[in-house]
């Protein structure tokens, strides 16, 4: 659904700019109206509305009233009334082909003021409407059904009118009065005839329309020749500038006089162009004749049949009586149905076209170049032989080179032809001295040694099936490149440096994966890689672009990612002559199908500039917060401890020997600094007194050995610890390490080697929570408080004390304890 809409939208935008672009073609192709009419409405796609092929009866009541473009073309709308567009009032271009329309009522655009462009062709309308509509700039009211072209009174105030189309089969005269009411409107282009053979007009008819500049008349004089001759005399006193001759000649035409004759002296004509038409090789004579006799400096025939009704075929040796230089400069022949079925001959001597500059042979099936006749023509500079069945040996043939090809020839086109062998082509461009331009595309190039002329700077060489090594057969002049659809898969800096003239590069529709971040093509200007494979667009590739001013880059598989980034922000659009039409990211899946104009991650996620300072912002941010939880629960001393415990793990073995050891101190004293007067003056005398062997770090530490492997070492010669618990204690970190400690020796040897006295009261609950073991031995174990000054509590003190030293078990301990001191139970926790 999304898909479609998209669809639709870009569609419409295409058609918007198409409008824009100031050329209109109204009506689907069968009966195309050219215009170059500037709108001034119709702006936007989404005030489009196309509802052609709908089954419509009646316009639909409830469309959208901002509506500017409506389409009811291939419906059954059979009359338009007075109420039936009312709700429309910003109705801009209506197109009501194809619909069987038999009535338009007068009213029936009363609400419409703005319509500027009118299609009612292809109807059966009987009479010409009378329109009333100010603005109107096309209409196109032909191949309808009506008697005569005769125009109502309402023409008259179409004042803005630049382009009209009127036909009817049924109508076979032109009078005076038919186009008075024209009189006084810009037209500039008339579209009259819908292929009715002419049976009478009144000299003067057109004489009315001044701003009138071309004319097409799609009708036949074959019977009535002279009627085209009073036509032409019509235009040439209005100075019309392009004359259309469309089925001019019918199939069967018995052209006997010289239909032609008033083309001769026309003066103002610059283009004739003759369509949809049938010629006999003597009846072509005779127009090519009386062209080259008058002003026209260009020749069309398109879309013509030819048959060869005289033996030597198309011949024009000479202009008798004409002593001027022929004018003609543009010489084309697009299209062209062979009626039997054998070569046309041609004989034509080049001298009499002084000035032809441009000639053009296209789709005609031809498959050898008349001989000695396209080479020699001296002034040639372009030649086009697209859509031919040419190869080299039918440009080039042996045996009618000539000893100066094509002298002044500066561009030849050769697309869709036979061509096949690059060597020999290369070594023809050596003989055109002043060929720059050459176009090889759709041809069947196979890539074989080439030799281009430094002159040819500009090649073509799309739609051939030749694959990355196509490169190794260019020239180093080439400016102009056009390797689309040749099967390329990649480009690379080496092939970029081969070329380094190149301006202009096209490589459309190939399969290249990556442009190379290592690019370098300093000449650089334009650079199409539309439908190709690409991903991404390598930032430091446009840095070896300085000179890249149009880029085409659409339809490639965009990863929409933060490579991309810059690509979508930064890049200058005014460079990208698709944008945005067509760039679409194809992947991340989420992203798939979204326009890279809509792809716009945030600027932090993308950013390298920002990504790092935010990146290093973000850093310091959660190190300074991962630090301050770290200060806050005391990280550090938690590392310190983890630290020393993976010491004392080292020293397993002899840990593991600690069982029936026999120690060297009875008790290692874990005290405060700030505790030592008592630990000096009560503890250390009251045990040493009793004979028990103890390790104090004052005393008994191994000068300049470190301090915890004192500890350590002191803890392991110790049958048990002994801590003084004290405020201080708690504070002092040494202390901690130590009973850190002693607890994991304790855990891992024995339980009951740890002793503690409580010197002063410490409530649990105002331990720091890193004492965890601390506080859950407080609450499990037994501890000795000092009674502090209570003379008779210090003996049961020390007696504790004492057999707490000597006994292995707390629990026998306490009972040993608590027998001796029965009274004093209640003192301890
Ligand atoms: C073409 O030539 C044939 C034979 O001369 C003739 O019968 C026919 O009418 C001619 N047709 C045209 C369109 O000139
Ligand atoms: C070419 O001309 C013939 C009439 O000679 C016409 O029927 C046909 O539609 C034309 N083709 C195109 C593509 O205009
Ligand atoms: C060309 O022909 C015209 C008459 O057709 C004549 O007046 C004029 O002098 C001629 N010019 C030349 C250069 O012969
Ligand atoms: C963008 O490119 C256009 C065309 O090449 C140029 O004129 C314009 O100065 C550029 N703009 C910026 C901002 O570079
Ligand atoms: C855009 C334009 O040319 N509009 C003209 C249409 O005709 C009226 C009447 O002549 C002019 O006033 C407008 O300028």
């Amino acid at each position: 659904m999304q898909n479609q809409d998209e669809k639709l939208r870009r569609n419409l935008i295409t058609f918007a700019l198409f409008v824009l672009s100031l050329m209109i073609l109204i009506a689907d192709g069968r009966f195309t109206m050219q215009t170059n009419t500037e709108l001034t409405c119709f702006t936007q796609a989404k005030e489009q509305l196309d509802l052609s092929k709908h089954g419509l009866r009646k316009v639909p009541p409830n469309l959208p009233m901002n509506t500017q473009y409506l389409d009811l073309s291939y419906n059954n709308i059979s009359s338009l009334h007075g109420d039936d567009l009312e709700h429309l009032p910003n109705l801009c271009v209506l197109k009501l082909t194809h619909n069987g329309l038999e009535i338009i009522s007068p009213l029936a655009f009363q609400r419409n003021p703005r319509v500027q462009v009118l299609d009612v062709s292809f109807n059966v309308l009987k009479i010409i409407p009378d329109l009333n509509l100010p603005d109107l700039r096309v209409l196109d009211l032909s191949q309808n059904l009506y008697n005569s072209y005769s125009l109502g009174r309402s023409f008259k105030n179409l004042l803005n009118l630049t382009s009209l189309g009127l036909g009817s089969p049924l109508v076979k005269s032109i009078n005076t009065f038919d186009f008075a009411p024209l009189c006084a409107t810009p037209l500039k282009n008339l579209q009259l005839g819908a292929g009715a053979e002419m049976s009478h007009f009144e000299p003067g008819s057109f004489t009315c329309l001044p701003a009138l500049q071309e004319m097409t008349l799609k009708m036949s004089f074959c019977e009535k020749p002279l009627i085209l001759g009073d036509i032409l005399r019509d235009l040439e006193r209005i100075n019309v500038k392009s004359l259309t001759l469309k089925r001019f000649v019918p199939d069967q035409c018995d052209v006997t006089s010289n239909l032609f004759e008033q083309l001769k002296g026309m003066e103002h004509l610059q283009n004739i162009t003759f369509t949809d038409t049938f010629f006999n090789s003597s009846v072509l004579t005779n127009a090519v004749s009386n062209v080259m006799q008058s002003s026209a400096e260009t020749l069309s025939f398109f879309n013509i049949t030819f048959a060869q009704d005289t033996p030597e075929g198309v011949k024009i040796h000479d202009l008798p009586g004409y002593n001027k230089t022929v004018r003609l400069r543009v010489l084309t022949f697009h299209k062209i149905h062979h009626h039997q079925y054998y070569f046309p001959l041609v004989s034509v001597n080049t001298s009499l076209f002084p000035h032809l500059t441009h000639l053009k042979f296209s789709g005609t099936g031809m498959s050898i170049i008349p001989c000695n006749l396209i080479s020699a023509l001296r002034s040639l500079e372009v030649l086009d032989l697209s859509d031919n069945i040419l190869h080299n040996h039918g440009l080039w043939w042996s045996a009618c080179s000539s000893p100066e090809e094509f002298p002044s020839l500066k561009q030849l086109y050769l697309r869709n032809n036979q061509f096949k062998d690059l060597q020999f082509i290369s070594n023809h461009t050596h003989e055109m001295k002043h060929l720059n331009t050459l176009d090889l595309s759709k041809n069947v190039i196979q890539l074989s040694r080439t030799n281009w002329s430094p002159h040819l700077t500009n090649l073509s060489l799309s739609n051939n099936l030749l694959g990355d090594a196509v490169f190794d057969y260019l020239s180093p002049y080439m400016q102009i490149l056009n390797l689309s659809q040749t099967g390329i898969t990649k480009m690379t800096s080496d092939t970029m440096s081969q070329l380094p003239d190149v301006r202009h590069l096209f490589l459309s529709f190939n399969n290249i994966k990556d442009l190379p971040s290592d690019l370098w093509a300093p000449n650089l200007e334009e650079l199409h890689v539309d439908h190709n494979s690409i991903n991404i667009f390598p930032q430091s590739a446009f840095k070896g672009l300085p000179g890249l001013r149009r880029l085409k880059a659409s339809n490639n598989p965009f990863i929409c990612n933060c490579e991309l980034y810059w690509f979508a922000t930064s890049f200058n659009k005014t460079v990208l002559i698709d944008w945005p039409e067509d760039y679409t990211c194809s992947a991340p899946a989420d992203l798939a199908g979204t326009t890279l104009e809509k792809f716009r991650p945030s600027r932090m996620s993308c950013d390298p500039w920002l990504r790092g300072v935010v990146g290093v912002t973000t850093t310091i941010l959660v190190t300074a917060a991962f630090g301050l939880v770290f200060y806050a629960c005391d990280g550090a001393w938690y590392l310190q401890m983890l630290w020393v415990w993976m010491r004392v793990k080292q020293r397993g073995n002899q840990k593991a020997q600690r069982l029936g050891q026999v120690f060297d101190y009875h008790a290692f004293i874990s005290y405060s600094q700030k505790d030592s007067w008592w630990v000096e003056c009560q503890l250390v005398p009251h045990l040493e007194r009793e004979n028990f062997n103890l390790c104090i770090h004052e005393r008994d530490f191994v000068p300049g050995d470190w301090i915890i492997d004192n500890i350590i070492s002191c803890l392991e010669r110790s049958s048990k610890t002994l801590f003084v618990l004290s405020q201080n204690f708690i504070q002092s970190d040494w202390c901690t390490y130590e009973l850190f400690f002693a607890q994991h020796q304790a855990w891992s040897i024995q339980q009951d080697s740890l002793v503690f006295i409580l010197l002063e009261p410490i409530p649990i609950n105002s331990l720091p929570r890193k004492f965890l073991k601390l506080r859950s031995l407080l609450w499990q174990q037994t501890y000795l408080k000092w009674p502090n000054n209570d003379g008779h509590k210090e003996k049961i003190f020390w007696a504790r004390l004492k057999s707490l030293l000597q006994v292995t078990n707390p629990n026998t301990v306490l009972e040993h304890v608590a027998k001796e001191m029965c009274p004093l139970l209640k003192d301890t926790a």
